[in-house]
């Protein structure tokens, strides 16, 4: 840690009295930290966080991505993923595609399947219910992570029933845990403007919270670097922190740090380095009652999110091997990274690496699990 007095000249010693406290900050503070021009000193503070909560360990898992379609009735101007329908590069997976992509992988010691897709037009329930019993065939140990709030509650409306009834369902048809996309940011100002079609900030929360009432856990994202102002993330951070406070159901946060190309939004470059290493330690600082922060290694790139690690993130995600919505946007990292490739990382950054699965069990722990 770095002594009081850099705090006190920063104006910050009333939030580095709160956090050695293991005190609530509140948006104030979390604006100051933003505002900090010293960026070793808010990250110091992260750190310190991480490293009560976590020591030494820093995680990752062995999974597999599966986009099942990038058909998206949606049309989110940040998205360069989403294809209308017929559109040139719009592609739909059928559930034995699906199967074909588990069995090419079938040797690998893959603990976690996740999969999402866009909103589409009009598969049914029953394909996603079929696709989730199908990958429980082929791997019934994995934990399989599947479908954002966002496509729950497009599935609702296209089936004409209930969020519940869906979230009932697709648990009995095999799925362990939700993901964190679509949160973007709750902001309802940016999402009149970035992406009006699609689910609310609220309606985002109010699936998850039902999900979580049921006993699904889940992650939670944050798409930053565009249009939204600090005010603004802050806002999205205290909306996920009560909801949390509630539910509990959260596991892990994973700041997005906006990817520009190929989007529709113009003029707009994504988040500088400096600011996404301020924003994951603010994140680390903030939600005091989420355990983990994911350095997400596609979106920010290897050597930053190595670089994060020191900055309140504890995770970097996992093998992946096949990444569109990153990459069809440019972000320029690697396609896959092997288990000893992510253990290297860990271990230069002078941490310890610990395989989890997606509810960031260690092996240990989770012997005999599933
Ligand atoms: O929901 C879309 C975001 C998300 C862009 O839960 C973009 O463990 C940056 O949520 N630039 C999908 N981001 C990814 C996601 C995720 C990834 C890995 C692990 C987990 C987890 C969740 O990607 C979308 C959206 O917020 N996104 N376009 C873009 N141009």
């Amino acid at each position: 840690m770095l002594p009081i007095s850099v705090y006190k000249s920063l104006g910050l010693e009333q939030v580095f009295h709160k956090v050695m406290a293991g005190e609530r900050l509140d948006l104030e503070d979390g604006l100051r930290l933003f505002q900090c021009p010293d960026l070793g000193a808010v990250g110091a503070l992260a750190h310190e966080v991480r490293r009560r909560r976590h020591g030494r360990s820093t995680y990752y898992v062995v999974n597999q991505h599966i986009n099942y379609s990038n058909i998206c009735v949606n049309g989110c101007l940040f998205c360069a993923f989403r294809r209308r329908k017929g559109e040139p590069g719009a592609f739909e997976l059928t559930v034995s595609d699906v199967q074909e992509k588990i069995r090419e992988r079938l040797q690998d010691p893959i603990t976690e399947i996740h999969i999402v897709g866009g909103c589409h037009p009009d598969l049914r329930l029953e394909t996603f219910e079929a696709m989730l019993r199908a990958v429980r065939e082929l791997r019934p140990g994995v934990h399989i992570k599947a479908f954002t709030a966002v496509e729950v509650a497009h599935f609702a409306r296209v089936e004409g029933v209930p969020v519940r009834e869906v979230l009932v369902r697709l648990k009995a048809a095999g799925l362990d845990m939700f993901p964190g996309g679509g949160a973007e940011i709750f902001s309802p100002r940016v999402r009149a403007l970035l992406c009006p079609q699609k689910l609310s900030g609220e309606g985002w929360l109010r699936v998850m919270r039902e999900a979580h009432e049921l006993g699904i856990q889940s992650n939670a994202t944050m798409l930053f670097g565009h249009a939204e102002t600090l005010e603004e993330r802050l806002e999205h951070l205290d909306a996920l922190r009560r909801l949390q406070d509630e539910t509990g159901g959260f596991v892990c946060f994973i700041p997005l740090p906006f990817q520009a190309k190929n989007t529709d939004l113009k003029g707009i470059r994504g988040p500088t380095g400096v600011d996404e290493l301020k924003t994951i330690a603010v994140s680390r600082l903030m939600l005091d009652n989420i355990p983990h922060i994911k350095a997400y290694w596609v979106m920010l790139g290897v050597k930053q999110a190595q670089v994060a690690l020191h900055f309140g993130a504890d995770d970097l995600d996992g093998t992946v091997v096949e990444e569109k919505i990153g990459h069809m946007a440019g972000a320029d990292s690697e396609e896959f990274l092997r288990r000893e490739q992510l253990e290297e990382l860990i271990r230069q950054a002078g941490f310890d690496p610990v395989e989890r699965n997606c509810f960031f069990e260690t092996p240990a722990a989770s012997a005999g699990a599933k």
